[in-house]
This record gives structure tokens, sequence and C-alpha cells, in this order.
């Protein structure tokens, strides 16, 4: 029967490559000569075994990149890395004594993202390391490790509820021998659920949380690329609309259709990265609400034109009507002298009122493109 093989998880220096240690017996893997977190980029996976068992030590999975000089990309890369092989056990370490703040969950979180929500608990077994301090704590109440998971509450309680209190006290720098044998053998003998190996195709049928995952990271940039863009939406606008008396309307129509390209450009790039996560939903309705304001706002001023002109050709056809019953009224001899004063007179009065529409016109335009 194959060897297992257990993954060694968590947050920088809380005793990762020590537990690893103390499972295999001897240093095969290096520790740190303090616990200080150092900002190095995080190296790839090791491996070493003895006659019962493998261990893959990593240094990066499980920090954010804000602690480490290395971005959620690479992490995901060293995952990948520790998982092409596989794992039966995956062992999240944390230090004895130091409180489960919102850093810790955040990095529960980014470890079930990288290798699926349910890695905890069909494969999750934690690990305790600083033994020993628990020791110090206890040595009055002689309580025990198990007694002390059992009255944890809070987010921690649901860590412990999630690998169903798989959990292991390891002093990984004390002398006794026996004690450290003890830890190793109910390691050794957790089971966890799942009893078929992580294997790739898990690794492969969690890459939506990966992908959620480096969303969230590159947000902020996505945030501002947004911001600017909306605030170049906002200030063209508003430099056509002071502008607009200068600009015919079919060209202020044009110089927004650029303006709404634009922005339906960036919602489209948006949208290619959300990929169905709803992460940058916020941002992708913000752009929406502008491309749907320009595109109304565009829509508004090519419709004007049209319903403009009909106005005016059944103002003029109802002016020459009008103008045909009064004459016909007044019975005006139609002879040869009078003909070109008549339509002389008609011409000064189609003229002032060509003019005259023409303004009204005007002012109406200007009152579209305000309310639009
Ligand atoms: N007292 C005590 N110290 C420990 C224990 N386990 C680890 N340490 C110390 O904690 C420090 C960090 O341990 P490492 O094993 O290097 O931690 P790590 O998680 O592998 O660190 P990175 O690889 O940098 O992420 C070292 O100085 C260890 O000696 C323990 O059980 N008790
Ligand atoms: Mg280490």
């Amino acid at each position: 029967m194959d060897k297992p093989t257990f993954l060694l998880v968590g947050r920088q220096g809380q005793g990762k490559s020590s537990v690893g240690n103390t499972i295999l017996q001897t240093k095969r893997f290096a520790t740190k000569t303090t616990g200080a977190v150092a900002s190095v980029p995080a190296a790839s996976p090791e491996r070493a075994d003895n006659d019962r068992v493998v261990v893959v030590d990593t240094t990066g999975i499980g920090d954010s990149g804000s602690d480490r000089a290395g971005d959620v990309q690479s992490v995901i890369q060293l995952a990948n890395e520790a998982s092409v092989c596989g794992f039966d056990a995956m062992i999240y370490v944390l230090k004895y004594g130091v409180r489960f703040t919102k850093q810790e969950k955040d990095a529960v979180q980014m470890v079930k993202s990288i290798f699926g929500e349910n890695v905890f608990r069909d494969w999750g077994i934690l690990v305790f390391s600083y033994g020993d301090n628990f020791d110090l704590d206890t040595e009055d109440d002689g309580m025990t490790f198990e007694d002390w998971c059992q009255e944890q509450t809070g987010d921690i309680k649901t860590l412990f509820e999630e690998v169903d209190y798989r959990c292991v006290l390891f002093d990984n720098r004390g002398k006794n021998t026996a004690r450290q044998d003890q830890e190793r053998d109910k390691l050794l003998k957790l089971k966890p659920p799942r009893l078929q190996r992580y294997s790739d195709e898990d690794f492969q049928a969690a890459s939506a949380g990966r992908e959620k995952l480096i969303l969230l990271e590159n947000f902020q940039s996505l945030k501002k690329e947004t911001d600017d863009l909306l605030r170049y939406v906002d200030q063209r606008r508003e430099t056509l609309r002071r502008n607009d008396q200068r600009l015919s309307n079919d060209d202020l129509t044009k110089q927004l259709e650029v303006v709404l390209q634009q922005a339906k450009q960036h919602y489209d790039r948006l949208l290619d990265k959300d990929r169905g996560t709803k992460v940058l939903r916020e941002l992708l309705d913000q752009v929406r609400l502008r491309t749907i304001g320009l595109g109304s706002r565009i829509d508004h001023l090519r419709l004007a034109i049209p319903v403009r002109r009909n106005d005016m050709s059944l103002i003029a056809v109802l002016f020459w009507y009008l103008i045909g019953l009064i004459l016909s009224s007044c019975k005006i001899p139609f002879n040869y002298c009078l003909k070109p004063a008549i339509y002389f007179i008609y011409g000064i009065i189609a003229r002032c009122l060509q003019y005259f529409y023409n303004a009204l016109g005007r002012h109406q335009r200007r009152r579209e493109k305000y309310t639009a």
C-alpha cells in the first residue's frame, strides 16, 4: 500500500516545517531560527518521506499577498505544484496561544478558495504547534487539549466543527520523544472522511474559487480604472453640454457615440473578467448605468431632428392653405400686375415665418439637449 501523503499549509511562521520534522522524526525541512515573519517570495513546496509517510511542506499557501513579496497568482502556482501528486490529508498548522484573528480567518478562506470549499471538511486536520506553551498555560488546572478544543467559541469553533474536531497538539521543541511519538501516532491514525486522495482533478474542479480570489486581489485596480472611466464619461458629457450651441445635433451625437463606445468596451472587459463570479457586479452596474444614460441621450438627439422637420412641413402646408383661404374670401382680382406683387408679399411673409420657426426650433433643441 502507498504511504499516505500529508500536505502542510498555514500562515507564515506557524511551525509548519517543524511539524513536518516532528512527523518525520528527523530534521528534513529548514525551520526559521525565530518566529519572525520574513518578507521573501514563497518557495516551491518541498517533499520528504520516511518509511511510513510522505510530507509536503509549503511556505506560502494560506498567506495573503500583503504579507508576502508574492501575489495570489504565485501562491496558486505553488498550490498547483503541491496538489499535482495529490495528498491524503491537509494539515493546517496553527500556533497555539495566538488569537484567531480576521487575518487567520482570511487565510483559512484563502486555502478553501484555492483547494475547494470542502477541503477542510473532507481532508482537513488541524495541528497546533507550541504544545509546550499549552502545557505552561494548563499546568495549574490540568485541562486536556481535547477539552480545550471543545471549549473554543467563535470562528475557530466553526473551523473545529468543519474538521469534525480532528485536532492534534504538537510540541516540536520538546525533548520528550515519548510524547512526540504519541502526537505523531494520533495524527497518523486520524482518517479524514474522504478516503479518496485529493487529486489534480479536485484541484481543477476548484478553479472557480481561484478565479474569484484573483479577481478579489485585482478588485482595487479594476475599481480605479472604472472610476477613471466614469469620471471621463461625466467630464465629456459636461464639456459637450457646455458647447452644444456651437455643435450641430449630428456632431453632438457622433461625439457622444465615441464616449459610449469607450464605456461599452470597458463594460465588456469587466464582464469578461468577472466570468459569472459576481465579484465585479458593483462596477458593472455603475458602467451599465452610464451607458444607458448615454444611449438614451443619443436616441433623444436622433429623434429630435425628424420630429421637428415634420412639424415645420405641417406648419408650412397650413400656412399656404390659410393664405389661399384669405385670398379667395377677399376675391382679389388675379390680373397680370397684381400677381408678382402678391408673390413678393408671400415670399416676405414666408421668410419671416421661416425665421421665426427656426428661432423657435433652436430654442426647443437646446432644451432637449439639457433634458436628455
Ligand atoms: N517553542 C516552540 N517553538 C516552535 C514550535 N514549533 C515551531 N517552533 C518555532 O517556531 C519558529 C517557526 O517555525 P517554522 O517551522 O520554521 O515555521 P513555518 O511555518 O515553517 O515558517 P515558514 O516556512 O516561514 O512559513 C521556529 O523558530 C521554530 O523553532 C513548538 O512546538 N514550540
Ligand atoms: Mg517552513
